[in-house]
């Protein structure tokens, strides 16, 4: 299907005309699952302001998003968003950024913004790589994975960022893979509703830098091994670390009401004035 006569069409900008994705890239799944979300849920890109930093998964929103989008610095979406939030905090405040950017560079700000709770959705594209700067290995890079800066095969302990963020103190985290737009739309729509720090980590193929050199053959065959290899979290919980070896664990990891930093400011500022 062109872009010109895609159903998502009136959510992008009309000078945009092609997509800076590779072919059989996963972030056009992901950015069928947004806007499928905003769709659903019968919002307004007025209702949203898109943030992303550097990177090929930073391209999700902007500029290819007819809204307020804001394509920042690497590592840094997360503090433009929370200064973005908490001067509009009537807005949906967006991220949608990659592994690198949110989880390397951006790492701190990552588990601050989980930690404060603040009321972001952030959409984490994870393909365990470097895309856009020619495949180096990233933190999420799953160990013995050959990169082109590590090609015996990298020797690090990858993020386990689910789990990570949920740590940090998160009130919304899923998981899914570019196999499962639908379960990965679900949980957007949900972060987006849900009144705190909400990550949907997007496990998603880039099969010209990872592909490659991981040796998991064409996109095709990457979604095929996300078929075969994942594993719901309440199956996951039952087993031992070796059962679990090469699995990716999808589902809900965390989903709970807690106080809401911007909330929490409004309220402390009435509380003050009326002293
Ligand atoms: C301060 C700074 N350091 C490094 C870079 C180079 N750089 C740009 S994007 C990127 C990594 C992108 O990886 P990721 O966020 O996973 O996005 P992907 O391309 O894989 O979607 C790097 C290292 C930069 N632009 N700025
Ligand atoms: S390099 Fe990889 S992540 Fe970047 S657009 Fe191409 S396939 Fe997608
Ligand atoms: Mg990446």
């Amino acid at each position: 299907m062109s872009i010109s006569t895609h159903p998502f069409r009136k959510y992008m900008r009309h000078h945009i005309t092609r997509t800076t994705n590779c072919p059989g890239c996963g972030n056009g799944i992901i950015i069928q699952a947004i806007l499928r979300s905003i769709e659903e849920l019968e919002m307004e890109m007025d209702d949203f302001v898109f943030v992303s930093g550097i990177g090929c998964a930073s391209w999700i929103p902007s500029p290819l998003f007819a809204a307020d989008t804001l394509h920042t610095t690497h590592g840094r979406p997360i503090p433009f968003a929370t200064g973005v939030k908490l001067s509009l905090p009537e807005k949906n405040v967006l991220v949608a950024s990659g592994d690198g950017d949110l989880a390397a560079i951006g790492g701190n700000h990552l588990i601050h913004a989980a930690r404060r709770n603040i009321d972001l959705t952030v959409i984490l594209v994870n393909n365990g790589i470097y895309g856009m700067t020619g495949g180096q290995t990233a933190p999420t890079t799953p160990r013995g994975v050959a990169t082109i800066t590590s090609p015996y095969g990298s020797l690090e302990h990858a993020f386990d960022i689910c789990p990570m963020v949920v740590a940090a103190g998160a009130s919304y985290v899923a998981r899914w893979t570019t196999y499962h737009p639908r379960q990965m739309t679900r949980s957007i729509k949900k972060a987006i509703q849900k009144k705190g720090f909400a990550l949907v980590e997007a496990i998603s193929q880039c099969p010209v830098q990872f592909g490659r050199a991981a040796k998991l053959g064409k996109a095709v065959d990457m979604l095929k091994y996300y078929k075969n290899n994942s594993i719901r979290i309440k199956k996951a919980r039952g087993l031992d670390e070796e059962a679990l070896k090469g699995k990716i664990v999808v589902g809900e990891f965390v989903n709970v009401e807690k106080a809401e930093l911007t909330s929490e400011l409004a309220r402390l500022k009435e509380e003050v004035m009326e002293v």
